[in-house]
């Protein structure tokens, strides 16, 4: 294989004592933490678009990416140049699975069927080197939030030939990630909301929505495919409203169109905390629902207030995260993508693999502490304990379903008045800090 990143070498894990920067200092992927090793618990993908065609801009300032490997235009074969590059940096961060857009790994052409025809171009080169270096898809996904035709949404577009266009962007991501073993497909409606509400139809935007996910579920039957799919919320940015606003909000959704069979949720942190939400609450609302599939990991800047993709390097955050992902058992079709790119001021390659192993060791020591925390069992009986009172009597009544307003009235009238009893937040707070 050629060799794009000249001066990184592989990188392993040589443990919290080495000071090589291009090590792994806790992720040790054959380790055995909670009967599993780490890789198969962490299951870690890289975002082709982050990790290849991010340019690194900001609002105010064009991309700073030293990308000497990409000679700028948007050929067909600039995209079939960059997929060694990528499967490169693959192996060397050690990192076994990837996700992608069609329109990241491969350029808009004149007419819709040239798009496609190139896409299937690219798709082959993936497939190729997917055999070469055993990497494998975690999940496909259309991009139908960057062109100026979607504009006003693609599956909530006012215009049906939009609409149309939407579609057949699907079916063809959709083949190929079938082509390529990926696990999952994911929806992120970028544009799927609305900018004012004054030209909107937004009952009808929903009813189309619904039925392009049925339309998506009914073509995945036709030819075969069984991977899960997955809605992954946000809010705004860049609509001033979105439809998956937040997981409740999804799962509302689902649930009224009949889809929460066919779909699960690919939660992301940045996303959660610019719905007003932690990333803990977004999890445990979608694994409440038995909806929690996969995971997009970042971190937002508290000081910033939008969507900066940042690497997840708050052990803190990554704890809460493993601790919700083992208690549902570990991931099945999902995984940890890094859906995070470096900062406009990190900009040679060497930053990538730097960004990388920092959220890979962050996530490692995560799951440790995490494991190690669930094995003690102490938050588990605290909690427990805390809604003692519905295990047996009249609260034991209250979860079979058993009583009626009278019967409660009753009970309540026949006992002393209920004390108040402490939370205990503090000493909680405490006590899990004893693990970091
Ligand atoms: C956008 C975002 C997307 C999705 C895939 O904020 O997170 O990159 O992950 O479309
Ligand atoms: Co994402």
């Amino acid at each position: 294989m050629s060799d794009f990143f000249p001066n990184i070498p592989k990188i392993k894990y040589e443990g919290p004592d080495s000071d090589n920067p291009f090590a792994f200092k806790h992720y040790n992927p054959d380790e055995v933490v909670a009967g599993k090793s780490m890789r198969d618990h962490l299951r870690f993908a890289a975002p082709y678009w982050h990790v290849m065609r991010n340019p690194l801009g900001d609002p105010f300032g064009e991309g700073t990416a030293l990308t000497p490997w990409d000679d700028g235009s948007d050929s067909l074969d600039n995209a079939l140049a960059r997929v060694p590059v990528f499967f490169e940096f693959l192996e060397k961060i050690d990192i076994d699975l990837y996700c992608f857009h069609d329109r990241d790994i491969s350029p808009e052409g004149k007419s819709l069927g040239e798009t496609h025809e190139m896409f299937g171009r690219v798709v082959e080169e993936f497939e190729k080197f997917q055999k070469e270096t055993g990497k494998g898809l975690l999940w496909g996904t259309a991009c139908l939030f960057g062109h100026p035709r979607y504009a006003h949404g693609a599956a909530t577009s006012p215009s049906a030939d939009v609409y149309a266009y939407a579609a057949s962007q699907v079916k063809h991501a959709l083949e190929a990630t079938h082509r390529l073993g990926g696990t999952g497909y994911v929806f992120w409606g970028g544009r799927e909301g609305y900018g004012a509400l004054i030209n909107t139809d937004m009952k009808r935007e929903l009813d189309h929505l619904a039925r392009f996910l049925h339309l998506a579920v009914d073509h995945a039957k036709k030819i075969g495919f069984e991977g899960q799919f997955f809605i992954e919320p946000k809010p705004r940015e860049p609509t001033t409203h979105q439809y998956d606003s937040d997981a409740a909000a999804c799962l509302n959704f689902l649930r009224q169109y009949d889809l929460l069979d066919h779909f699960q949720l690919n939660i992301e942190t940045n996303h959660a905390t610019l719905a007003g939400h932690t990333m803990q609450h977004e999890l445990q609302t979608a694994i409440a629902a038995g909806a929690l599939g996969s995971i997009d990991a970042n971190r937002g800047d508290e000081l910033l207030g939008w969507d900066t993709d940042q690497f997840p390097t708050n052990i803190y955050e990554t704890t809460s995260v493993m601790i919700e992902v083992l208690r549902m058992g570990g991931f099945t079709k999902g995984g940890l993508n890094f859906d995070a790119k470096r900062r406009r001021e990190s900009h040679e390659p060497e930053d990538l693999f730097h960004a990388h192993i920092g959220g890979m060791d962050a996530f490692a020591r995560g799951l440790k502490i995490a494991a190690k925390i669930i094995e003690d069992g102490k938050f588990a009986s605290f909690i427990k304990e805390r809604y003692a009172s519905f295990d047996s009597g009249i609260g034991a009544q209250v979860e079979t379903g058993e009583v009626s307003l009278d019967s409660l009235d009753a009970h309540a009238l026949s006992i002393e008045a209920p004390s108040l009893r402490s939370g205990r937040q503090e000493y909680l707070e405490n006590l899990l800090n004893s693990y970091l």
